[in-house]
C-alpha cells in the first residue's frame, strides 16, 4: 500500500518518514507532486485537511498531511498558522530573526509548537493534534532540525533547545511526533 504525503516540506517528509515508518510496516510513502494548496483555513486542523484533500484528489490514494506552526503566548498566539510565512520570505532564519525582534525582552517566554496531523481517502477523514509546550530563548541555539527549533527550549529536553536534538530525540516528544503515533494508530489497515 501506498500512501502519500501532501506536504512541499522536505525537512516534514523526513521526521514524518521516520515517525510513521515503524508504526505502518510495508507502507510506501510518496511525496506529493501537485502544486502547494493555497491555506485559506482560520485552524491548524482545517489547513491540514486542505492538504490533504488536495494530495487525495490529485492522486486517488489515501493522503497524510500535517499543518504546524509555533504559538507564542507573549505575541498573543503569534505567528501560529501563519508559522511558515511569518517574515513574508517563506525563509526560516527571516523568520527567527522576526520572531526575536517581536518578543524583544519580554519575561514571559512561553510557547508551544501545535501538529494537526490529518489522514483523508475515499470517505474517511481523521484528525489528531498535538502540542509541545517550551520556552522561547533569547538567542539561536543548535543546528539541528528547521524552523523554529534553534529558538525553542521544551519543557521536557534537559533544557537542551529543538535544535540541539537528535532527529529520534525530537521526534520522541515532539508536537508532530505525538500527533502523527495517535493518527497512525487510527489509520485503516489493509
Ligand atoms: P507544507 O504546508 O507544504 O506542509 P510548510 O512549511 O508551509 O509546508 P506549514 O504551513 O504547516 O508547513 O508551516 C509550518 C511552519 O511552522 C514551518 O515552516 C516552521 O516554520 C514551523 N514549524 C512547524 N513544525 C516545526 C518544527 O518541528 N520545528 C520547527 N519549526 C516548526
Amino acid at each position: 500500500p501506498t500512501i502519500v504525503l501532501g506536504t512541499g516540506n522536505a525537512h516534514k517528509v523526513a521526521e514524518l518518514t521516520a515517525i510513521l515508518g515503524p508504526l505502518l510496516p510495508g507502507v510506501e510513502f510518496l511525496r506529493s507532486e501537485g502544486p502547494s494548496p493555497v491555506e485559506y483555513g482560520k485552524t491548524f486542523e482545517a489547513n491540514a485537511l486542505i492538504k490533504a484533500r488536495a494530495a487525495h484528489e490529485l492522486t486517488g490514494l489515501p493522503a497524510i498531511a500535517d499543518d504546524s506552526g509555533i504559538v507564542v503566548d507573549a505575541l498573543g498566539g503569534a505567528p501560529g498558522i501563519h508559522s511558515a510565512r511569518y517574515a513574508g520570505t517563506g525563509d526560516d532564519g527571516d523568520n527567527r530573526r522576526l520572531l526575536l525582534e517581536r518578543l524583544g525582552d519580554a519575561t514571559d517566554r512561553t510557547a508551544r509548537f501545535v501538529c494537526a496531523a490529518v489522514y483523508v481517502d475515499e470517505g474517511v477523514e481523521l484528525v489528531r493534534r498535538a502540542e509541545w509546550e517550551g520556552v522561547i530563548l533569547p538567542a539561536e541555539r543548535g543546528e539541528g532540525g528547521f524552523g523554529y527549533d534553534p529558538l525553542f527550549v521544551p519543557d521536557d529536553a534537559d533544557g537542551r533547545s529543538a535544535g540541539e536534538l537528535s532527529a529520534d530525540e525530537k521526534n520522541a516528544i515532539s508536537h508532530r511526533g505525538k500527533a502523527f503515533r495517535a493518527l497512525a494508530e487510527a489509520v485503516p489497515r489493509p
